[in-house]
């Protein structure tokens, strides 16, 4: 698939490892510039925030940020996802275990109102019972993101950046994915 040119890319920053001397959020906002650098450029940026790891126990608390992108040429979304890996990889990231520590996760949750690879698919990952996301991983890439209603750490910062933004499966907007999460999940997203 195409991303076209001024497509509006949503991803989401995730760390809770420092790397080369820089803790989390220097990290996230580094990884913010070299983005740029690949074509990448920053429409807006979310605060950042302080939340608790994901299992709980698994390791130190993450911090977490959302940013809207936008594509300066019309470029594959393969292409966009290589990029995207590249400024992972110079921040550090060892891809060892799903959900492991880690000093950089980039995320990508959406690509405008695109559902990838097909309905019936992104419908069958999202609604995945939660014993079954432990045990499957998709080998390809779903969008919008199947988990991303689930997550507080998500859906606080991306309503920063895309509040207007609606899930093109459920209908659903940002701030209504939010409403339905329980609120101490919410209180958990503590800005920095
Ligand atoms: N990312 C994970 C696993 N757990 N927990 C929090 N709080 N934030 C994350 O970004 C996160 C996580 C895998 O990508
Ligand atoms: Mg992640
Ligand atoms: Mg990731």
């Amino acid at each position: 698939m195409n991303v076209g040119k001024n497509g509006q890319l949503l991803v989401a920053f995730g760390a809770n490892l420092p790397f080369d001397g820089a803790g989390p959020a220097e990290t996230i906002l580094k990884s913010v510039a070299a983005l740029s650098g690949e074509g990448l450029q920053l429409f807006a940026l979310s605060r950042f925030f302080a939340t608790p790891c994901f299992p709980a126990g698994a390791g130190p608390d993450y911090v977490n940020a959302a940013a809207l992108l936008t594509c300066s040429e019309d470029v594959d979304l393969t292409s966009i996802l290589a990029r995207l890996h590249a400024v992972e990889a110079r921040f550090g990231r060892e891809r060892a275990q799903r959900w492991g520590m880690r000093t950089l996760d980039i995320d990508l949750l959406a690509v405008g109102d695109s559902v990838l690879p097909d309905a019936e698919t992104q419908d069958r990952w999202r609604l995945l019972p939660p014993e079954a996301q432990v045990r499957t991983t998709p080998d390809r890439l779903i969008l919008p993101h199947p988990r991303l209603q689930d997550r507080a750490f998500v859906l606080v910062p991306l309503a920063d950046v895309a509040p207007d933004w609606v899930h093109p499966r459920t209908g659903l907007g940002v701030l209504q994915m939010l409403d339905a999460l329980p609120p101490e999940d919410r209180a958990a997203v503590k800005p920095l």
